[in-house]
């Protein structure tokens, strides 16, 4: 099946322009996917061979840890080495920020205007899950047009943010000397994802303390695929520590080279991404069926009422959905 086919000629015509180079195709398509147009799966579809190159940077850490000005300082460095990049800020307590506040935000002011630099910010629209999924085919998108770094920006450290993170080839956690208890409170969600620690504003006391601290977790953790995270401090605001980080990153990068490790830390993200995408498509048919959507409805009632379980009307849609015509086979087998 050509998902491509059913492509409108507008959209077709701004994919090759995208394709060809073109960076305000770029943004208008990803303003397509964002708003999640039924031409998004098509153009996602015919974009992904072309991507795959690039090297998917996550950053995330607390607000106002200074993600956003040590993303800056990196993209300097990426771009005086000459490299192309994209940065993509994810910010899932905003409804809606698209373009505007943007080189604010990010702290890129003073890069504005630079053909090979490509920002964009994502704001939260539905579930984090389906924020995690679009930033997955936006990254997808600057992939395609050829942006070999690509560094995702998420503000919070909890859970939910976590899973947006993993998503990237090397996730950086972005920590202040204030940190302490979060890492305590955080310290196995951390260990899973973190594979670069920065403790920016090391110009305020204490950066030494949480510094060693955080060296004391990793090591009592077992190391993940072979690596132990570094940990770097940084003044990011005077552009201390920005070098260091991104040598890190490189060295991780090179680890991941080795041995396969990087299809295998792929293959797990996109197990899931498949998994969550047909769990979503037998929804969507499921829950416009009206007798499904009836059944659904009536059953609300009853548990309202206490007559009836969620867990119980759950299982009851999906065995009459998996056996329609009541021929029910056994309930659970196995
Ligand atoms: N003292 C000090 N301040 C810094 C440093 N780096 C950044 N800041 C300041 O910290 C504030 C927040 O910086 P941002 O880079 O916006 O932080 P952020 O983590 O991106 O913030 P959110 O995206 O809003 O979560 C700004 O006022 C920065 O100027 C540093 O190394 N030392
Ligand atoms: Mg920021």
């Amino acid at each position: 099946v050509s998902l491509y086919g059913g492509v409108s000629g507008a959209n077709r015509r701004l994919v090759e322009a995208c394709l060809g180079g073109d960076r305000y195709a770029l943004a208008r398509l990803i303003t397509v996917v964002e708003d999640c147009d039924p031409d998004a799966e098509g153009i996602l579809d015919h974009v992904f061979p072309r991507a795959g190159g690039a090297l998917r940077v996550g950053v995330t850490g607390p607000p106002g840890a200074g993600k956003s000005t040590l993303v800056a300082g990196m993209v300097r460095g990426l771009r005086a080495e000459g490299r192309r990049v994209g940065v993509v800020a994810v910010d899932p307590s905003s409804p809606f920020s698209r373009g505007a506040l943007l080189g604010d935000r990010i702290r890129l002011k003073d890069l504005a205007g630079d053909p090979d630099l490509f920002v964009r910010s994502m704001a939260t629209r539905g579930s984090l899950g389906g924020l995690a999924r679009t930033t997955r085919e936006v990254c997808d998108l600057l992939d395609a047009f050829g942006l070999g770094t690509i560094l995702v920006e998420t503000v919070g450290v909890g859970q939910s943010e976590l899973d947006v993170a993993s998503a990237a080839d090397s996730v950086v956690v972005v920590l202040v000397p204030e940190s302490g208890d979060e890492v305590q409170a955080m310290k196995a969600g951390l260990m899973e994802i973190g594979d670069v620690f920065v403790v920016n504003k090391a110009d305020r006391p204490g950066a030494d303390r949480i510094v060693a601290y955080l060296r004391e977790v990793i090591d009592a953790h077992p190391a993940r695929d072979g690596w132990r995270p570094p940990v770097v401090a940084a003044v990011a605001q005077e552009g201390a520590g920005v070098a260091e980080a991104l040598e890190a990153l490189v060295r991780h990068r090179a680890h991941l080279a080795a041995a396969d490790r990087l299809a295998a830390r792929r293959r797990a993200v996109v197990r899931r991404d498949v998994e969550e995408r047909v769990l979503r498509i037998l929804g969507e048919r499921r829950f416009g069926d009206a007798a499904v959507a009836r059944r659904i409805a009536e059953g609300v009632d009853r548990i309202l009422r206490r007559e009836e379980s969620p867990y119980r009307l759950a299982r009851e849609v999906a065995d009459g959905i998996e056996s329609p015509r009541g021929e029910r086979t056994e309930a659970h087998p196995r």
